[in-house]
């Protein structure tokens, strides 16, 4: 594996000194640029694209051929593993993520197995491709959906607002929904450490779905089977530590049991102030986040304005990684993705002065 060039990220993830906040966003790699529409549009399908490991790689790079990111994130999908599952993944264009075979009956459920990895290794091709083409410019990032968001999605057969058959099994049929998470927290567990042997050096976990939950059930469904992963993950690999970021949408109400996952770094979206976020969780973990991705189509001066409030909200000190607070949207002008990151790196030297212990 390469010397890291630029290691902000991996040290501010586990809350050593940096000179500056590193900054990364949510779906870099996406519709908003021009390029990514090109090589998806020659790949013929989202799928295609997905399991394509030159096209994958190809897109990872995008973003940083323009923005001077600090981390690379693989061009992938959370839904890739119900795929290997047998569950057949298709994208219908305007409609998003779609499966052939849903899980509509308790038979297909009892009928699942943990994947074969060989059925993912076009995502280990991708890696050890963007690994070769980065040369250690900056680390990469690999990534899974939470148990309990796959779970959404295979229990519905598709994205629906509510997500009512999912609901209506957890009430009715508990451990049966509690049989499929175990079998994908596995499952999730084996991808992210594939991932990890092919090169990545930090892991995310996305529970898209979990502030779906109250709160007896987000730690029943959601937060028990997280802990499942983290304490079988990888923690340590080539040498070097391997963070773990745990992002769960409209999570900022269990912001302290999150802190207890196992995770180094709490995903925060833009229902808090990151000042309140640190406050609450303490010197334990990291934070990442939380511009509202909204504030990305306001003119630059306003990006420039939110990107230093959010930074001045994280105050001084390492332990932040600049994200949104959720991912990009496609109607967001490139160039003030550029906007963005140099002002968080203009305006954040002045949290980072050495000697400085905060
Ligand atoms: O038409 C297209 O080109 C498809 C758009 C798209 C893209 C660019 C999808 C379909 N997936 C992706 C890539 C993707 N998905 C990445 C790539 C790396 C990067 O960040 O650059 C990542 C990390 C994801 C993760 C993902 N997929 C999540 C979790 C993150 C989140 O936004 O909450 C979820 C929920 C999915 C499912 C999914 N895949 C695609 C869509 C449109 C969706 C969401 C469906 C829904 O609305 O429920």
């Amino acid at each position: 594996m390469n010397q890291l060039q630029n290691d902000r990220f991996l040290k501010a993830a586990l809350r050593e000194p940096v000179d500056r906040t590193p900054v990364w966003i949510m779906r870099q790699a996406g519709r908003y640029l021009p390029e990514y529409r090109k090589t998806r549009e020659r790949a013929g399908s989202f799928m295609r694209l997905c399991k394509t490991p030159e096209l994958a790689c190809e897109v990872t790079l995008q973003p940083l051929q323009r923005y001077a990111l600090d981390a690379a994130i693989i061009f992938s999908d959370i839904l890739t593993i119900p795929d290997a599952m047998g569950l057949g993944l298709e994208f219908v264009e305007g409609e998003g993520p779609r499966f052939l075979h849903p899980l509509s009956h308790e038979k297909d459920i009892l009928r699942l197995a943990v994947p074969d990895l060989s059925g993912l290794s076009y995502v280990y091709d991708a890696i050890r491709l963007v690994q070769h083409e980065l040369a250690g410019k900056v680390p990469l990032i690999g990534f899974c959906g939470s148990p309990w968001t796959l779970a959404a999605y295979m229990v519905e057969g598709q994205s629906r607002t509510g997500f009512p058959r999912l609901l209506k099994m957890l009430e009715e049929a508990p451990i049966l929904l509690h049989s499929l998470l175990d079998i994908l927290a596995q499952a999730v567990c084996a991808h992210l450490n594939a991932q990890i042997q092919a090169g990545v050096q930090a892991v995310m976990i996305f529970d898209t779905w979990g502030g779906m939950l109250e709160t007896g059930n987000y730690e029943e469904f959601s937060l028990y089977y997280v802990k499942q992963v983290t304490a079988e993950l990888l923690r340590h690999y080539n040498n070097r530590k391997v963070p773990v970021i745990l992002f769960t949408k409209g999570g900022s109400r269990w912001l302290e049991q999150i802190a207890r996952s196992g995770c180094d770094v709490i995903g925060v979206d833009w229902e808090i102030s990151l000042n309140e976020a640190r406050l609450r969780v303490g010197n334990g973990v990291a934070l990442q986040g939380n511009l509202n991705p909204a504030c990305l189509r306001e003119p630059p001066e306003v990006i420039r304005e939110e990107a230093a409030r959010v930074l001045a909200s994280y105050g001084r000190g390492s332990g932040h990684v600049f994200n949104l607070g959720h991912g990009i949207t496609p109607d967001v002008p490139p160039d003030h993705v550029k906007v963005l990151v140099d002002a968080v790196h203009e305006f954040s030297r002045a949290y980072h002065v050495p000697g400085d212990s905060q």
